[in-house]
């Protein structure tokens, strides 16, 4: 199976460390932004990351991919069967999506993607106002985080992994919650990034970002 994207992508991590967390080993196959590959086309039509194929079968976007994942290798599950705990896991991804990648990625792209790669200077008022955004978000996440740590069914599943992957892009340029106003989501945050499926590709991100 074949994922194509650039790490640094929140949607790539995503279907990364979920695959990880089932035990499955993916080729990675580096693209970046409007790629041309051809291979990746034909996954992406529109160049979208990720792509996605496993033989014949090519598909794209984080949800489609994962979704197929899920089906094809069921244990452990990390999207729930049960009505209203998928309900909520799809919630928390189109959450992530929408609102969280939305937030943070004026964030990345203005302080990294668009100076570091595309050699353009970033929209610093965009970066900020995507700061301003992501105060809901914060305050949201530290008024639901349950006590057991995970967002949905009190154990791991896509609503987890959907919803850290971005805060990582954030914390890249330095942007996170503040630990004392937000104690449950700042330790609820180091917890599923301190997985294994998530902290040796956030290390080596930081590493080729030179954050170490
Ligand atoms: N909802 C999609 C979003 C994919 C997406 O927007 N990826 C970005 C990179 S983080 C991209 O490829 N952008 C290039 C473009 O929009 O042309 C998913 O979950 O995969």
């Amino acid at each position: 199976m074949i994922l194509y994207g650039a790490p640094l992508s929140p949607f790539v991590r995503k279907v990364a460390a979920f695959a990880a967390e089932k035990g499955l080993e993916l080729e990675k196959v580096a693209v970046g932004l409007g790629d041309p590959n051809p291979d990746f086309l034909a996954c992406s039509p529109f160049r979208k990351m990720p792509g996605f194929s496993d033989g014949d079968f090519k598909i794209s976007d984080s949800s489609a991919i994962v979704t197929y994942l899920d089906a094809k290798y069921p244990e452990p599950a990390l999207i729930p069967a049960d009505p209203v705990d998928r309900a909520r896991v799809v919630w928390f991804d189109e959450f992530a999506d929408t609102i969280v990648t939305a937030a943070g990625g004026k964030i990345f792209f203005n302080r990294v993607v668009s100076p570091k790669f595309l050699g353009k200077l970033g929209d610093e008022e965009a970066a900020k106002q995507g700061e301003t955004e992501m105060v809901p978000v914060y305050d949201y996440l530290e008024s639901i985080i349950p006590a057991s740590g995970f967002l949905v069914a009190d154990r791991l599943t896509l609503a987890d992994i959907a919803v850290v992957s971005p805060f990582v892009n954030a914390g890249h340029c330095g942007v996170a919650p503040d630990s004392t106003k937000y104690p449950k989501l700042t330790g609820y945050l180091s917890s599923i990034l301190g997985r294994p499926s998530f902290a040796p590709g956030i290390a080596r991100e930081r590493k080729m970002l030179g954050l170490d």
